[in-house]
């Protein structure tokens, strides 16, 4: 995972698939791509086998074009919806067992910040809300109060929607499911909350409604990640399947969830601030000659 892996060795870009050639010659590698441009370049997730219309793979492919620095960048997610794409994108992905994502990721932070010490690898765990605030508290937890250097997305579709529609800790009060037929008894967890308590550095709450937002969210929170400490995505990512959206309506539901309970919300804290002030700073100097 390095620029330089991606890139073609001299006098075999004949013999690779375009698709590729396109991808490092046309892809957001070493280069920033702005998601308004989408379509004119190569993204980095392009096929993947999820449902028609699902707001998550929308999310997946506004994410990879957030990441500062994909080609140093490597994925954590298992079983899940998500997996699915994220597993067809060209950046490094371990699939983690169910629940063991924020420890696998903790454990890889650690090391690669020991075989890399100069150069930064962003480390992202990209995972439901089942595999993360259900089978994975523990380790989501730890990963916090810890303070481990790496960013943690919550796919936050509701449900799990991978096994048929059971109820996870993130699905409303109340909500009937395929599987959960009398309606969930318990409210949804507040895991902003708990993100707030263990202190973290950067903490955002957003629906895939304006899509360079969600770019700028990733962004921020990997590069906060990278040098101060975890950061948390929960993204609301519908799941039209399980919850009966049509597809021509899954965008007017996130509008009205984001209206109703999943506006955009950021906290950042003051060291972040002036991390990523000092960053566009030294980005907008001139070249020197
Ligand atoms: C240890 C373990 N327990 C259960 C499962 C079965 N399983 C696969 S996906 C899944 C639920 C996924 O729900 P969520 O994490 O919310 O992701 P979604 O599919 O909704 O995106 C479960 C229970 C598993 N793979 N491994
Ligand atoms: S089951 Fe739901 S979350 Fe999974 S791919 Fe289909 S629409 Fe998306």
């Amino acid at each position: 995972m390095s620029l330089n892996t991606i890139k073609i060795a001299e006098g075999f870009s004949h013999f690779m698939p375009k698709e590729y050639v396109d991808l490092v010659e046309k892809g957001p590698y070493g280069r920033t791509v702005k998601v308004s441009d989408m379509g004119s370049f190569k993204e980095i997730l392009e096929e993947h086998p999820m449902c028609a219309g699902c707001a998550m793979t929308l999310f997946i492919r506004l994410t990879m074009i957030g990441f500062p620095s994909p080609e140093n960048t490597i994925i954590i997610g298992t079983a899940g919806c998500g997996r699915l794409a994220i597993s067809q994108a060209n950046i490094p992905f371990i699939y983690g067992n169910y629940g063991d994502t924020n420890a696998v990721a903790s454990g890889l932070k650690r090391g690669l910040s020991i075989r890399h010490p100069d150069q930064p690898k962003d480390v992202v765990v990209m995972a439901g809300d089942g595999g993360l605030v259900d089978i994975g508290f523990s380790p989501l937890m730890h990963s916090w109060f810890r303070k481990e250097k790496f960013t943690t997305i919550m796919l936050d579709n509701e449900v799990y929607g991978n096994t048929g529609g059971q109820e996870s800790g993130m699905t409303t009060k109340g909500m009937v499911l395929k599987m959960a037929p009398l309606g969930k008894k318990f409210e949804k967890m507040d895991v902003i909350g708990l993100a707030k308590t263990a202190g973290l550095s950067y903490i955002a709450r957003i629906a895939p409604t304006n899509p360079t937002r969600v770019a700028n969210t990733v962004r921020k929170a990997v590069l906060i990640a990278r040098e101060i400490g975890p950061t948390y995505i929960q993204a609301y990512t519908s799941c039209n399947i399980e919850y009966a959206i049509p597809t021509a309506k899954v965008m007017d539901d996130a509008r009205n969830v984001e209206k109703e309970r999943y506006g955009f919300m950021e906290i950042i804290s003051d060291e972040a601030k002036e991390y990523l002030a000092r960053i566009d700073k030294e980005a907008k100097k001139p070249v020197p000659a």
